[in-house]
């Protein structure tokens, strides 16, 4: 539907207050008239005339000086600047704002935000997606801590870190969270808590994995729900991986095992792998370790 909005009034060295809602620098006024226009909720505008940087200060307001006359105040160097309010008599039901400019009556009634319907009490479709929800569900969650001690991973000759179930059950997820240390995957890299970072690898800067104890092959994170690869093993071993959400230095990361939950036992052990160490690839230049609190979520 096409806008029309009549600008008639102007007042030289006064500003209405406390109604803009946007700030935007401009090279002229006709430009600050024009933006007006097309911002759906804009009846009037302040304008600096002033330049800074070259470009005027434009402040568009969602009210006027009718509806607030106690807001117009003196303000040296502005431009005040309003246009024909439809909306100044409430036209509207309580449920609907109203929008000045539009249709034949100059105006036009439309439900608050998330509301749709002639009455505006139905709510509008929203579409939850598994990616958008499941931050959601792990914020909320009851997290079990499940080492005792810190579990530290180093980055080459074997030195994975461990950790053990304290209780039976089935997980849906595990939370790793960073407590101290840095890794490195070659020296003079900048250092990581999960991974390396490297334009080497692309977004595919984690390294942190978890295995089943007296195994070198990836448990977690399932390969199904991330991008696992990497370009350097001869071995064809894969040791680094892209988790959405997370990069190499989140101060925790998460995997999530909900779609294919993992059953375990009472005191089973599990280990944690620097990606290179595990692959064995490429460890004689890398340092550091990194030390982390597991927890699981107990589905
Ligand atoms: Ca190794
Ligand atoms: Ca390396």
């Amino acid at each position: 539907m096409c806008r029309k909005l009549e600008f008639e009034q102007h007042s030289r060295g006064q500003a209405l207050k406390d109604h803009v809602f946007k700030t935007i620098f401009v090279l002229d006024e006709e430009i600050c008239r024009i933006n007006c226009y097309l911002e759906s909720k804009c009846i009037s505008y302040n304008f600096d005339l002033r330049l800074v940087d070259n470009k005027h200060r434009c402040e568009l307001s969602d009210s006027d000086h009718r509806l607030h006359p106690d807001d117009l105040q003196p303000e040296n160097n502005f431009i005040y600047c309003t246009s024909k309010n439809h909306c100044s008599k409430n036209p509207c039901p309580l449920n609907k704002n109203c929008q000045n400019g539009f249709g034949d009556k100059g105006y036009r009634c439309q439900c608050h935000t998330g509301y749709t319907g002639e009455a505006c009490d139905q709510c509008k479709k929203r579409i939850f997606t598994f990616n958008k929800i499941m931050p959601i569900i792990f914020h909320l969650v009851v997290w079990v801590k499940l080492n005792t001690i810190d579990a530290c991973f180093r980055t080459r000759d074997e030195n994975y870190g461990v950790f053990s179930i304290p209780q039976a059950g089935v997980i849906g997820a595990f939370k790793l969270v960073h407590l101290s240390g840095t890794l490195v995957c070659f020296n003079g890299n900048p250092t990581s808590y999960w991974g390396c970072q490297s334009s080497d690898y692309g977004s595919k800067t984690l390294m942190t994995f978890i295995s089943h104890s007296d195994q070198k092959s990836i448990l977690l994170p399932r390969p199904n729900l991330t991008q696992i690869g990497g370009p350097y093993c001869d071995n064809q071993r894969l040791y680094t991986y892209k988790l959405n959400g997370f990069n190499d230095v989140s101060p925790e990361i998460i995997f999530n095992t909900s779609s294919d939950p993992l059953q375990v036992t009472l005191d089973q052990q599990f280990w944690i792998w620097y990606g290179q160490d595990m692959a064995d690839c490429s460890e004689s230049n890398n340092g550091g370790e990194s030390c982390v609190d597991v927890f699981g979520w107990y589905i």
